[in-house]
């Protein structure tokens, strides 16, 4: 048997996101975001569903609150749903959303749990969206004056503030997948869209350092580990391409005040230029606080040509697979660790999401043995703490998700929760995986 210990001075937690958690979408003076929009398109989600209801933690957030305190997590990251502060993305502020949030944190700082707060986890105002969203460089101002308006409101109550959530997910998957709001397939859009977010992110941290907010501020990419199945030069480069559309497209322009050549060339092969701006790689590349890490899961890969965006195709090599299909892969979690520690140097970093799939219900003896979950946490803190190791700056690990939520175009089908939720009575149940975390949270340490 082997203990795994885990430094003293780590932040835990869970975390959560407005659209996907909140309900009240109509309530308090709150304006459409992209996701009632597209959650409202036929085809788009699952089952139809949508986030008018979700886990309504809008009003049951002293509930939830309570289940963090009994967990004896430190820290959680949520979000804010721009959408309440500002109805229509810009103009008049809504007293009733800033109200919310002040209500929210104050009762998470009573329960002493820390706030991480992200800014935008993909709720744009519709009434933006309208004017061109993120392709608008208006969007990026709006952004800022969002971003300043939530500072003020909140200096002194929040000292964590994250930026973006995935921007890879707000443009490519959304933009050129097409698999999340508003739903566009265009690659030169998401180019434009992943840029914009970026230059809004700069912008954004320079407002931050301008008004001399207290506190640290970062943003939240996520990143998949691609290994190449042989070591012929054609899979190793075409494992890279892979890679770099989530950690080199999204990382060099902040920590290194470029985007990276190779991903230039290819982009500019299928036609596609970045619409850089004279001033907009130094205005991305402010420095920053902390960097946040989302990972889920990693496959094999290799050169096909032809094949997708990259001329990489994903081999099968057997994994066990969560509920969404996506492979187990802790030894990826460490690998992508270390590979952004060598490449980024030592920017503290917090995990700000991991998490899986399962999608067990509660059983006759009211429990839910999410056992997978129970494996998949065991298994990826075990990578985390070799990264740890290994000298990766690792500050915090906040798993996905504390509750069963609305996941996106999977509707509420996927279950990520280390509490279910039932969505006809809202009822929340810890699952084995949330007892299993509690008692890990009570030493930091468990035996292998
Ligand atoms: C979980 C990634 C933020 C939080 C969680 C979904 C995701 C995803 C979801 C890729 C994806 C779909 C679909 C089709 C074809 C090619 C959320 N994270 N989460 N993280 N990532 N795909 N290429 N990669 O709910 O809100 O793709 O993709």
């Amino acid at each position: 048997m082997a203990i795994i210990q885990f430094p003293k001075d780590l932040k835990w937690g869970t975390a959560t996101a407005s659209y996907q958690i909140e309900g009240a979408a109509h309530e308090d003076g709150r304006g459409l975001s992209i996701w009632d929009t597209f959650s409202r398109t036929p085809g788009k989600v699952y089952n139809g569903d949508n986030g008018d209801i979700a886990c309504d933690s809008y009003h049951r957030y002293e509930e939830d609150i309570a289940l963090m305190k009994d967990l004896g997590i430190t820290t959680y990251r949520f979000s804010v749903a721009w959408p309440r502060i500002f109805p229509n993305g810009t103009g008049e502020v809504n007293q009733a959303g800033l109200d919310f949030y002040h209500r929210f944190v104050d009762a998470l700082v009573e329960a002493g749990i820390e706030p991480m707060c992200t800014l935008y986890h993909w709720d744009l105002p519709q009434a933006l969206q309208d004017k061109g969203g993120w392709d608008n460089r208006e969007t990026i101002d709006a952004f800022v004056n969002y971003s300043e308006v939530m500072f003020k409101e909140f200096e002194g109550k929040i000292d964590n503030w994250i930026t973006f959530n995935e921007p890879w997910c707000s443009s490519f998957l959304s933009n050129f997948i097409g698999a999340h709001a508003p739903g566009h397939t265009d690659l030169q859009l998401a180019t434009n869209v992943a840029h914009h977010l970026l230059v809004a992110h700069g912008k954004a941290v320079q407002k931050f350092r301008e008004l001399g907010i207290k506190g640290q501020i970062g943003y939240a990419p996520n990143v998949e580990w691609n290994e190449p199945y042989s070591n012929k030069q054609e899979d190793i480069d075409a494992c890279k391409r892979a890679s770099a559309f989530f950690i080199e497209w999204f990382f060099d322009p902040v920590f290194k005040g470029s985007y990276p050549q190779f991903m230039i060339d290819w982009f500019e092969k299928k036609g596609v230029k970045v619409p850089v701006l004279d001033g907009d790689l130094e205005i991305i590349n402010q420095p920053i606080d902390f960097l946040g890490i989302n990972y889920y899961t990693g496959s094999v890969g290799r050169y096909k040509e032809n094949e997708g965006l990259f001329d990489h195709e994903r081999v099968d090599r057997g994994y066990e697979k969560t509920d969404i299909g996506w492979n187990i892969y802790p030894d990826g979690f460490y690998n992508v660790l270390k590979y952004i520690s060598d490449n980024y140097g030592q920017i503290p970093i917090y995990i700000t999401e991991n998490g899986s799939c399962y999608n067990d219900e509660p059983q006759q003896d009211g429990k839910v043995h999410d056992y997978g979950r129970l494996n998949y946490l065991r298994q990826h803190l075990t990578a985390l703490n070799r990264a740890i190791e290994s000298g990766v700056n690792i500050k915090g690990y906040m798993t996905w998700s504390l509750l069963d939520n609305f996941e996106w175009a999977e509707g509420y089908k996927m279950r990520f929760g280390i509490v279910h939720v039932n969505y006809r009575t809202l009822e929340r149940t810890p699952k084995e995986s949330y007892y299993w975390y509690k008692k890990f949270l009570e030493n930091k340490w468990f035996e292998v």
